[in-house]
């Protein structure tokens, strides 16, 4: 009888993820179709087998202590009269919701400054000339930030102002910047790099951040038990440690990363998983920090690795990046991403994956039990980010042998070519992108010839061709359809004149479905974005990097603002932002220091509020008048930038510059003409 139960069981076919509805790349449909066939389980498949927990996704399970988990789901009726649920110690839904959104926050500053602290102890080695690998690539990105650590780029000789030696200023930037993250008294440096008003709000409200790691080291106190329980106050420590993350650690990252890996400027480059090349050693990095991706680049652009490669039967080796190391490789040298968050498993079904590497963040750890069923080396490099399986080569990465490491790795993916399977399938779709924007490069294309500021952009601006900036940005997420949000919302906004800002693996979506190329402004713009982008040879859409780059965002926003015409703070700009499919705490940190920064922002899927309405209430409503900005969550895509919209058009109201605009109103029978348009393009 039992021998009859277990057959059945195995009898009953497994769920899978229908390709089709699972995503709309086509690249992303063969493969899943493919790892389907091979008997390969996915992402996509998990998702259909497994539903997420209800409560945790009202955000009202509240597991931190021992008496719990408690459990605080809304009634289906909703709550009429007093809301009397509580936990074991009386915690309440709004504390239990608030404290859970408090340690994404934390969780997600955590991870992008301690990514930025990693960045400055790499620079701090550069500026003793403690390692030869790495260099100071853009000495002007050096002399820019100084001032903002409160280093003086000149001195006074004799009465005369003369430059300063240059090696003293890289040692002093290291040391002030290191010393962001744990000094024990003042006040975030950068934080005065926000518009003065801002920074006077936050002063303020006391939310001026002290240090980066204690204000996440506070939010973990505070979300202990039996600490904080008023859910106001709690998101108060929320802002000062998301700015930490936003003004500090993320912002310190770029800057670092720009002065020792070269500040982006745009660039060509491709997207999708049609990069990877059957006759060649195909190596993918994948992960956030771009210490060891730069010296990977550099190895495999050597000649000796590339003659090797080709003693092994290869005509060469393709480079590919996966999230936001991707970005970083793509901003600087133009090398191809493979795909985005929802893709990593993907590329190594292709089985012509001979090498995939990782760092930190956003790895999945199914990626070693897809590594299994092929001949594929996976390597993790970072002490903090390991893989249990047994399959995963671990080869330690260190500044100070930072070459010497690269080719180690480069070598084993080269020897690993003769490895390879018959069964190699590489999608053929792929698109062009232009990457690789910057306040400056925004500056240099849409800026004042005279004034050499934001005016010309805001001038655009204010006459209406350009109705107001977005940016969009972060995940995708196994479940919502991949990569639909992100080309529905843009292609909405762009057809408003909504210019877009965007990075992460929202730029990666953006790339691989042709919309970060000029032609794209003739397609899907409205007349307005249409004219400003063909006039100066930009696509609508600008690529600004990886997730710490979205403090490019953020400086962009402030270059706004300084160049008037728009308000005196960034809360005063027809600004908004967004990120549509989310899934990772490091979004909800970059929300919350958006928001916090005056600027309204709506994410899609869903958030874990609605257990608690009056903390959402406060997240969403509330907010905005403390700072000017505040949170909103739509599903509905043209909904969702329809809200976007409307609060530029609010924005613009309220600076007097509404009627400027002629309303261009399209239908779909010119939607159909612009795509056809862009079909033949
Ligand atoms: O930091 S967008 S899936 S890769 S978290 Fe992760 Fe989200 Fe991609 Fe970049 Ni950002």
């Amino acid at each position: 009888m039992a021998e009859e139960k277990t057959l059945k069981k195995v009898e009953k076919p497994k769920k899978l993820a229908d390709p089709m509805e699972a995503s709309i790349d086509p690249a992303t449909q063969e493969m899943i179709a493919r790892a389907q066939k091979l008997d390969i389980e996915t992402v996509f498949d998990r998702a259909v087998t497994m539903k997420p927990c209800n409560i945790g996704m009202q955000g009202t399970c509240c597991k931190n202590c021992a008496m719990g988990p408690c459990r605080l789901p809304l009634p289906k009726a909703g709550i009429e009269g007093e809301d009397t649920r509580k936990g074991l110690c009386g915690a309440t839904a709004n504390t239990i919701a608030a404290r859970n959104f408090a340690r994404m926050v934390a969780a997600g500053s955590s991870a992008h400054s301690d990514h930025g602290r990693s960045v400055a102890e790499v620079f701090l080695s550069v500026a003793r000339k403690e390692t030869e690998d790495y260099t100071i690539k853009s000495p002007e990105r050096l002399i820019q930030i100084a001032p903002y650590l409160g280093v003086a780029v000149t001195v006074e000789v004799d009465g005369e102002t003369q430059d300063r030696d240059f090696d003293e200023i890289a040692l002093e930037v290291a040391e002030k910047a290191i010393n962001e993250w744990g000094k024990p008294e003042g006040e975030l440096l950068y934080a005065k790099r926000a518009p003065k008003p801002l920074y006077e709000r936050w002063k303020k409200l006391g939310v001026v951040p002290r240090n980066i790691d204690r204000e996440i080291v506070e939010i973990m106190h505070r979300t202990h038990m039996g600490v904080d329980q008023d859910y106001k106050n709690i998101v108060k420590q929320c802002t000062r440690a998301a700015l930490a993350d936003g003004w500090g650690g993320a912002m310190i990252a770029t800057d670092l990363q720009d002065v020792m890996f070269g500040a982006p400027t745009p660039l060509q480059s491709e997207a999708n998983l049609g990069i990877m090349k059957e006759d060649h050693v195909n190596i993918i990095v994948h992960g956030h920090e771009p210490v060891l991706s730069e010296m990977i680049v550099a190895a495999t652009q050597s000649k000796e690795m590339v003659e090797y490669a080709r003693s092994k039967g290869a005509k060469g080796i393709q480079l590919g990046g996966i999230c936001c190391t991707g970005n970083e490789i793509l901003q600087r040298h133009g090398v191809p991403p493979a795909g985005n968050y929802l893709q990593q498993e993907l590329a190594i079904i292709t089985g012509a994956c001979d090498a995939m590497v990782v760092d930190v963040q956003c790895v999945f750890q199914n990626l070693a039990n897809v590594a299994k069923c092929f001949h594929t080396k996976l390597i993790t490099t970072h002490p903090i980010a390991r893989m249990e399986q047994d399959n995963v080569i671990h080869i330690e990465f260190d500044e100070h042998h930072a070459m010497e490491d690269a080719n180690r790795i480069v070598t084993m993916a080269i020897d690993n070519f003769q490895n390879r399977g018959a069964d190699v399938m590489i999608p053929k779709h792929k698109a062009t992108q232009i990457a690789g924007f910057g306040v400056e490069s925004i500056e240099y294309h849409l800026g004042g010839t005279f004034r050499g500021s934001y005016y010309t952009l805001n001038d655009n601006i204010i006459n209406g061709r350009i109705r107001g900036v977005a940016g969009v940005v972060g995940c995708n997420n196994a479940r919502v359809k991949h990569n639909e949000e992100h080309v529905t919302i843009i292609k909405e906004l762009i057809k408003n004149d909504v210019l877009v800002l965007t990075t992460g693996c929202s730029g990666i979506t953006l790339a691989m479905h042709g919309l970060l190329t000029p032609e794209t402004a003739q397609v899907y713009c409205g007349p307005g974005l249409a004219e400003v982008c063909e006039t100066v040879g930009i696509p609508p859409v600008l690529h600004m990097g990886s997730c710490v780059d979205n403090t490019r965002i953020l400086l962009a926003a402030t270059e706004v603002v300084k160049a008037g015409g728009l308000g005196n703070d960034i809360c005063d700009a027809p600004l908004a932002g967004s990120a549509p499919e989310w899934m990772s705490e490091k979004a909800i940190a970059i929300g919350q220091y958006v928001v916090a920064s005056g600027i309204y922002t709506v994410f899609g899927y869903h958030m874990p509020l609605d257990g608690a309405p009056e903390f959402k209430d406060y997240l969403y409503r509330e907010l905005e008048n403390i700072y000017g900005g505040m949170w909103d969550c739509e599903p509905d895509p043209v909904k969702h930038a329809h809200k976007m919209i409307a609060h530029i058009d609010k924005k613009r109201k309220a600076l007097g510059i509404d009627k400027a605009r002629d309303r261009v109103l399209m239908d779909m029978a010119d939607r159909r003409e612009m795509e056809a348009k862009f079909q033949q393009a």
